[in-house]
């Protein structure tokens, strides 16, 4: 039987209030649901059957017309039986493609929770929101909820590799491939894929973007059958596959000389390519390419731009309404320290930017939420808002590289709140991030969300069992930005814990916590990185300080940080819109949480918190600590509450962290007490 731990938020715990119960199971005892020529339907009932079962304790039975008086009907809107009709609102709101809407119908002889869609997929996520009210122990009665998902795309970026390892993963091996091919055992895939699903996801890619040779033959006739197999899996949960690509595929499996993108052979290719995998993927959505990123080919070997690779890739694409998602995460990784010029954080808007308006309607371009790569803080990537006759989506990442890497809690809804609620002044005020999201700031076509997946093979799919909120709170706010990171992680804790009131506040209070504690003990002010190189775990203040990557602190005797500014440093603040640019160009004015990756400033300088810079260091490093290991003695006044399996799990890692946490401090402290000189104000023990 699945352990606590594995069925993650899909426990559908006994409904222990009576009355309540018994009003569920009424319903819940006759499903009426026409699933005859839908796979997906058939999963909304095959779902709606085992989540009654266990929240009510009663076999529904499943029928194609109603045995009951009281019943819950799942269906289509636009299918419905003439003697059906009084199911739907005489004026069905209009749900669109993935919508749904949830209603309670008292009639005479009838009593109907309905559960229509204008498709199959709208129903299967009313579904999953109808199990959800119940195991929160919602009351029906009133029940009326339209819903439908604010933005389009909402993808998950798995980063696995065929020999079964995972790139940034901290959860074990892949439960996609074993062994150099695509594992046999779908049990875990398809349950991946409820849990995807439940949270409105509606999109995969299933390999690395870093594409390496075995994966790059996903695109051949012998292996397309595996793909196929892996794409009939996800599609039943309303779910299309990508596959990343290697964008010298041409050369890699097709025996070509080369793989210029403006080669007629070269895109006759990539043609006769998805022509090949339309035929085993009929509704294959697309590919996802990272290329002249990190050592991946791409089409400046070619003297061509992003557009010309794109573009080809798209024209393969397009008969079938495929799309190609182009990476901007594009930049000099072969940096010289010494160059002061040269600044990472510019890059990705250096190439891209010129390139508006030059890209096919089939091409969305990634871009990650900032300019650097996933730090505990930065500022939102200048890109997103500067390119308005482009389709772009917004890339997050859900596995936690930078932050503990799911050895420490860190619940992530929080920051991308804050960059979704960030204002670009793209088109003036209130030019929110999330209006790139959902295509409506410049009428794109295409746009939405990916997330780099943060599950493994491990018993509890993501290493520390509370870092399966993050991967929750990603569907659930990309379904729905306007949800606060407080609602999102309320309803992870009760469908994953129960609903007792200590629970959830404890564990809210944990959750809501736990991004700013981490950041208080790492890294200061925005500045990122002074993480080990490679594995990127744990403090090392100059592991990248004379490196080739671009990811510098400047740190000297007198002080820290990167000149961004427009007069003295590299320009950076300048991609952004105004007052943007000049919030983060003037010293004066520069949040403090960003200071230092704007401004180089001696440790003496005054923050707007009126503290100094190294009195700061200081202060939010005893403090972070303290505040990791408060937060096991929270955890801990939940022993008994919460069951032993995860209890103890969760325990250990949280000790883990706190004890982590000192290394952090101490290593950081005693680094700038070195540098500085400046001795601590309230005399608290720093190593010299
Ligand atoms: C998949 C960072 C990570 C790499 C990752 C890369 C990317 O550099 O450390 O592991 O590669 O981002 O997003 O492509």
């Amino acid at each position: 039987m699945a352990s606590t731990m594995y069925k993650a938020w899909l426990q559908h715990y006994h409904v222990d209030q009576h009355a309540l119960r018994e009003a569920y199971a009424r319903w819940g005892q006759s499903i009426v649901a026409m699933t005859a020529d839908s796979a997906v339907l058939q999963s909304a009932v095959d779902e709606l059957t085992t989540g009654i079962e266990q929240l009510c304790g009663i076999k529904p039975s499943v029928a194609d017309t109603p045995q009951h008086a009281s019943y819950i009907y799942v269906g289509i809107a636009d299918r419905l039986h003439r003697s059906d009709q009084y199911l739907a609102d005489s004026d069905m709101p209009k749900v669109g493609k993935e919508g749904y809407l949830l209603k309670h119908i008292e009639l005479e002889q009838h009593s109907v929770i309905t559960v229509l869609g204008e498709t199959d997929r709208g129903a299967l996520y009313g579904v999953y929101h109808l199990l959800r009210l119940m195991a929160m122990g919602e009351s029906l009665e009133q029940l009326r909820v339209v819903e439908r998902p604010r933005n389009s795309l909402r993808m998950i970026n798995q980063w696995d590799n065929a020999d079964g390892s995972i790139e940034r993963g901290y959860a074990g091996q892949s439960i996609f491939y074993e062994h150099n091919r695509i594992t046999d055992n779908v049990t875990r895939i398809r349950d991946y894929a409820r849990m995807l699903s439940s949270v409105g996801i509606n999109s995969i890619a299933i390999n690395n973007v870093n594409v390496h040779e075995v994966e790059t033959a996903f695109l051949s006739e012998e292996q397309l059958p595996a793909v196929a197999g892996l794409a009939n899996i996800f599609r039943a949960y309303g779910i299309t596959l990508y596959l990343s690509i290697h964008f010298a595929s041409p050369m890699e499996i097709g025996g070509l000389l080369t793989a210029d993108p403006l080669e007629p052979e070269v895109r006759e290719w990539w043609k006769q390519t998805a022509y090949r995998i339309y035929k085993h993927i009929p509704d294959f959505g697309g590919f996802l390419v990272k290329a002249d990123s990190e050592h991946r080919p791409g089409p400046f070997a070619y003297g061509r731009d992003h557009a010309d690779g794109a573009n080809m890739l798209a024209e393969a694409l397009q008969p079938y309404d495929g799309i190609v998602i182009w990476r901007c995460f594009v930049y000099n990784c072969m940096q010289d320290w010494r160059d002061r010029s040269t600044d990472r954080a510019r890059a990705a808007y250096d190439h891209f930017k010129p390139l508006d308006g030059t890209f096919h309607d089939n091409v969305v371009l990634q871009v990650k939420n900032g300019p650097m790569d996933f730090q505990v803080r930065e500022p939102v990537s200048p890109l997103l808002g500067a390119m308005s006759r482009t389709n772009q989506m917004i890339e997050f990442q859900i596995t936690q590289e930078y932050t503990g890497q799911q050895r420490h809690l860190c619940y992530l809804i929080p920051q991308w709140k804050e960059v979704l609620d960030f204002d670009t002044h793209a088109q003036g005020d209130n030019s929110f991030v999330k209006q790139i999201g959902d295509g409506s700031m410049f009428g794109m076509k295409h746009s939405g969300y990916a997330a780099v997946s943060n599950i493994g093979d491990d018993d509890n799919w993501t290493g520390h069992t509370l870092a399966q909120a993050n991967l929750y709170g990603y569907g659930r706010l990309v379904w729905n930005t306007e949800l606060s990171a407080e609602e999102i992680a309320e309803e992870w804790i009760r469908l994953t814990f129960g609903n007792e009131e200590h629970v959830i506040q404890t564990l809210k209070a944990m959750l809501m916590s736990s991004w700013r504690i981490y950041e208080q003990y790492t890294a200061p002010l925005g500045v990122g990185w002074m993480v080990a190189p490679n594995h990127h775990y744990g403090p090392d203040v100059d592991g990248y300080e004379y490196s080739r990557w671009g990811t510098y602190h400047f740190a000297d005797r007198d002080g820290i940080g990167v000149d961004r500014t427009i007069n003295s440093g590299t320009g950076y603040a300048a991609q952004y819109f105004s007052p943007n640019r000049e919030r983060y160009d003037h010293l004066h004015s520069c949040p403090d949480e960003l200071l230092l990756f704007f401004h180089h400033v001696p440790y003496t300088h005054k923050l707007q918190s009126g503290e100094t810079v190294i009195q700061h260091i200081y202060n939010t490093h005893f403090s972070g600590a303290e505040q990791a290991q408060e937060l096991v003695r929270q955890w801990t006044s939940l022993e008994g509450n919460v069951d032993e399996a995860r209890y103890t799990q969760v325990r250990e890692r949280l000790e883990e962290q706190a004890e982590h946490a000192k290394e952090w401090r101490d290593v950081i402290n005693t680094y700038f007490y070195r540098k500085s000189g400046i001795a601590d104000e309230h005399g608290r023990q720093i190593y010299s």
